[in-house]
């Protein structure tokens, strides 16, 4: 089947900064949208993002240069191809030319790779996790952000993402506890006179001081919602540290005290011992290959070490840390890398050399659920997609039921 039309066009984000959507149309007119997300915390070695820098719009955050390539080069260079993903994404990676995407832009990209594989699920009439299914089908275990902190609110907390992992049987039930532990801790923050205003990603922002005032809240939460923390439900963190890390001085800025790597590393290890925590994202920054090995040799075999920062969805990176022993565990986010396939290098690296895959949003999302369809079809243990509010992270976790009942037809 052959590639009719391309179209792209400018949408808005979660953030109300403008992000790219695609419409691919076959031949015999069956046709897919996709649209894109946008990171904050970004890693230095993301693909690029390809913004216009034209102040008189969206105060330079337009995208009509990424919409304009795929309009004419891309489009171009695709209509009338046949459909197929390896061809689609090899003919953008050799558009583009460049070792970070700058030419085209990874939004750009990912937007038409992404509406290519919906397409081609389409094309057979599938779901995208059923047309995508590589081995088993496993539905992910959400982390679910319920308090935000660093760059995703305009708060004290120097952590950017707590998030409660539901780990009860079922992806309704996990959602459904998640939910619960969500609004109880609304009353708690409430009856303290907190804010319950909520950050990017959907999880509160109250004015705490310390790390730890957020952890016990979250226990709070989790046992008056009558739930067991460290049986039914579990704590990750998001440290997102190169945002907390003083280059001049080598240390992280953390709840008020300046640490060295070292220092940093035993404050860990106290968390991990007082407070159920499955998995740490981001540790150290970014470059820092060194400290997340230490740190994983000490708890690698309790706690995930995720690389976000670290990693970039990059085989070339992730295969970096592999060498170097550091982190056990790596987020996935396709708009870090630009093209499906490059991303699906990465997934299969990952799995074969047994670091634990996360499925992950970006703090500037839109309405499209293809994380969770990725999640289920490649078998992802676990998905990452902000809080149970704000309707583009709710979209997903809907998504996530209306495929748990779809396979249990
Ligand atoms: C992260 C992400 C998503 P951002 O750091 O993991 O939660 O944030 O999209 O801002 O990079
Ligand atoms: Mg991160």
């Amino acid at each position: 089947m052959n590639i009719k039309d391309i179209h792209a066009r400018e949408i808005l984000d979660s953030r109300g900064n403008p992000t790219i959507e695609v419409e691919m149309i076959l031949a015999n007119n069956i046709s897919a949208i996709a649209s894109v997300p946008s990171g904050a915390s970004t890693g230095s070695k993301e693909a690029l993002e390809l913004r216009d820098n034209d102040s008189a719009r969206y105060l330079g955050k337009g995208v009509l240069k990424a919409v304009e390539n795929v309009n004419t080069t891309i489009r171009n260079a695709l209509i009338g191809q046949k459909i197929d993903q390896v061809t689609v994404d090899k003919t953008l990676l050799k558009l583009d030319g460049t070792a970070n995407k700058s030419h085209l832009g990874a939004n750009a990209m990912l937007a038409v790779s992404l509406a290519s594989l919906k397409c081609l699920a389409k094309l057979q009439n599938k779901e995208l996790y059923e047309y995508i299914t590589y081995g088993k089908v496993t539905l992910p275990i959400p982390m679910i952000n319920i308090v935000n902190g660093g760059m995703h609110a305009d708060n004290n907390l120097d952590v950017q993402e707590f998030m409660i992992v539901p780990i009860v049987k079922g992806e309704s039930k996990r959602i459904q506890v998640a939910s619960e532990i969500f609004h109880t801790l609304k009353k708690i923050l409430k009856n303290k006179g907190l804010s319950t205003g909520v950050g990017d990603e959907g999880g509160f922002a109250p004015n705490l001081n310390k790390t730890t005032d957020a952890l016990d809240l979250i226990m709070d939460a989790i046992n008056d919602a009558n739930y067991r923390p460290g049986k039914d439900v579990l704590i990750a963190l998001d440290v997102a540290a190169s945002e907390l890390y003083d280059r001049n001085k080598n240390v992280y800025r953390i709840d008020g005290n300046l640490l060295s790597a070292n220092e940093l590393i035993k404050y860990y290890i106290e968390l991990i011992r007082n407070y159920p925590i499955i998995s740490i994202e981001d540790a150290f920054e970014e470059n820092d290959l060194e400290s997340l090995a230490v740190l994983t040799k000490l708890v690698g075999d309790k706690v995930m070490l995720v690389g976000d920062d670290y990693f970039c969805t990059n085989s070339t990176l992730l295969e970096a840390g592999i060498r170097s022993g550091a982190g056990n565990a790596i987020l996935l986010k396709a708009n870090q890398i630009g093209t499906i396939s490059e991303m699906t290098k990465t997934i299969m690296m990952a799995k074969k050399n047994n670091y634990k895959t996360i499925i992950s949003h970006r703090s500037g999302e839109t309405e499209d659920t293809f994380i969770a369809d990725l999640a289920v079809g490649f078998g992802i243990p676990f998905i990452k997609t902000g809080s149970v509010c704000r309707g583009e992270r709710i979209a997903k976790y809907n998504r996530l039921m209306k495929i748990e009942e779809m396979l249990n037809k």
